[in-house]
């Protein structure tokens, strides 16, 4: 079983749809251990895209990711990292594939709804940026064989 986070981007809670992103990552399988509702600070979201710093979109993108609230989460399941980023689609929501998220959502490279961990490095580094571990909830989906027997 392998854990990623998610943030809701501030455009996918404006325009409403957290609940179908949300309702996508539970449809597949995906069971949710962790989820807050919140503004992002300027040196978190700084710590988060610290990978991107320097780069001529990073101003930009720390003024969108705090310029409303957002939902961050952790997601579970099997290959969950490579599972959500699939969901999400390319980057770029103008080219993303149709039937992913971004794809079927977004027009924008910035405004693209929704982040996921690339990687398990990654994953282990933004989860514990976002949430103490007495925040990620343990517990058992009743009858989870029928989603992932087999794994
Ligand atoms: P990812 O979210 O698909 O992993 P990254 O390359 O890690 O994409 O970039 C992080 C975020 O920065 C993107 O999700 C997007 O919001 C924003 N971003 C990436 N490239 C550009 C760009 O060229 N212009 C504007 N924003 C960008
Ligand atoms: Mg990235």
């Amino acid at each position: 079983m392998q854990r990623t986070l998610i943030i809701m981007k501030p455009d996918c809670v404006q325009r409403r749809l957290t609940g179908e992103v949300l309702r996508r990552f539970e449809a597949k399988g995906l069971k949710i251990v962790a989820l807050k509702f919140l503004k992002v600070d300027r040196a978190t979201g700084e710590r988060h895209y610290a990978e991107h710093k320097g780069k001529p979109f990073f101003e930009g993108l720390l003024s969108f990711i705090t310029s409303g609230p957002v939902g961050v989460g952790v997601l579970e399941g099997n290959d969950a990292i490579a599972v959500v980023r699939n969901m999400l689609g390319a980057t770029n929501g103008a080219s993303a594939a149709p039937g992913t998220i971004r794809g079927d959502f977004s027009i924008s490279k910035q405004n693209n709804l929704v982040h996921g961990s690339d990687g398990g490095e990654s994953a282990e580094r933004e989860i514990a940026l976002w949430f103490k571990p007495e925040e990620l909830v343990s517990y058992e989906i009743a009858a989870n064989d029928w989603v992932d027997a087999g794994v």
